[in-house]
């Protein structure tokens, strides 16, 4: 497992960790007031944070290129900030405005973005992974290098599809990274309640796909990784996996008892491994940034994501013709 011990040792730049500070700390706040837009009632639906997992998601972009793609499940909204969607657009959608991303009709789980190359947003578990083998399959067919960052859970990763996505992705051998984010459970269900075989990466094995596991509670431990696999496919040499040890802290969606984990458990993985302190303290302790400096830049993400929120809450709704566009007959 590629441990912060390593990754503090690899040669990061005051700027990269900043970067990385303030796009895990955007996904962080815009989470945070999603959560209070949702108890407002303000949205409505489902509604998944990703709370906690911040680094995964970041870390990877960090490795990505122009045309590159990203797939992922319904806990979805960091994925969509990390690669560069608007947080307005996000929020509004959320709440069902015709500023939102999917003009309001979509909701949390249903945002697409053609030019950020943002494939969804996907409600059916384990329903994106052999999607975005397709995707891959374009770039491969097409033969350019671009690769497919194809997200899913613990959970998903006991789905019959995924499997078949394996074994066909790498006799094709196709560009497609397979991102596990183990964040420990499936709703309610912890991993070692869920199969004997909880080394998820391994699974690849059988099919003949590299992987690893990493600290995904560590941004530069997920860079260093995602790096590692982004180069294994640009050569051509087919899927590899990578498996995210990370937490969830809030529940599985806004409506979840949490009866399955106690809270000290919750308590102890933010205390000791919360990813952005983690960047903070590395900031702070070497002198490469001041609390000035930090602090300016949580100011800029507030204002960014309350400005997402009065944008979310001053967009009209759709307009009843809408109805009846962007729908197959
Ligand atoms: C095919 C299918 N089965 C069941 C569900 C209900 N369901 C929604 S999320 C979820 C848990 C998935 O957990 P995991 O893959 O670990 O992702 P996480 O929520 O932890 O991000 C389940 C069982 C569903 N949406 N689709
Ligand atoms: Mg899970």
């Amino acid at each position: 497992m590629a441990t912060k011990k390593a990754a503090e040792k690899s040669n990061v730049s005051k700027d990269e960790l900043l970067k990385y500070y303030r796009d895990m700390l955007l996904i962080r706040r815009f989470e945070e007031k999603a959560g209070q837009l949702y108890g407002m009632g303000l949205i409505g639906g489902f509604c998944h944070l990703y709370i906690g997992q911040e680094a995964v998601v970041v870390g990877l972009e960090a490795a990505t290129k122009e045309g590159d793609k990203r797939i992922t499940s319904y806990r979805d909204h960091g994925h969509m900030l990390a690669c560069g969607m608007e947080a307005r657009g996000v929020m509004a959608e959320l709440t069902g405005r015709a500023g939102g991303y999917s003009k309001g009709k979509g909701g949390s789980m249903h945002m697409f973005s053609k030019e950020k190359h943002f494939y969804g947003g996907h409600g059916i578990v384990a329903a994106q992974v052999p999607l975005g083998a397709g995707l891959a399959f374009s770039d491969w067919y097409k033969g350019n290098d671009n690769v497919t960052f194809t997200y899913f859970g613990d959970g998903a990763a006991n789905q019959g599809q995924v499997y078949e996505t394996y074994n066909m992705a790498e006799l094709w051998g196709l560009p497609v990274i397979f991102v596990i984010e183990n964040n420990q459970y499936a709703m309610g269900t912890s991993v070692k309640r869920a199969t004997k075989s909880t080394t998820l990466y391994g699974r690849g094995t059988a099919y003949g796909i590299p992987g690893e596991q990493v600290d995904g509670m560590d941004v530069l431990a997920v860079k260093e990784a995602a790096e590692k696999a982004v180069a294994h496919c640009r050569a051509g040499k087919g899927p590899y996996i990578l498996e995210m040890m990370t937490y969830r802290y809030r529940g599985h969606s806004m409506s979840d008892p949490a009866k399955y984990r106690t809270r000290e458990e919750v308590e102890k993985i933010k205390s000791e491994k919360d990813c952005i302190e983690h960047v903070r303290d590395l900031l702070t302790q070497s002198g490469l940034a001041s609390e000035e400096e930090l602090k300016a830049i949580d100011k800029d993400i507030k204002e960014i994501v309350n400005d997402s929120a009065e944008f979310a809450k001053t967009s009209p709704e759709p307009d009843h013709s809408e109805l009846w566009t962007d729908i197959y007959a």
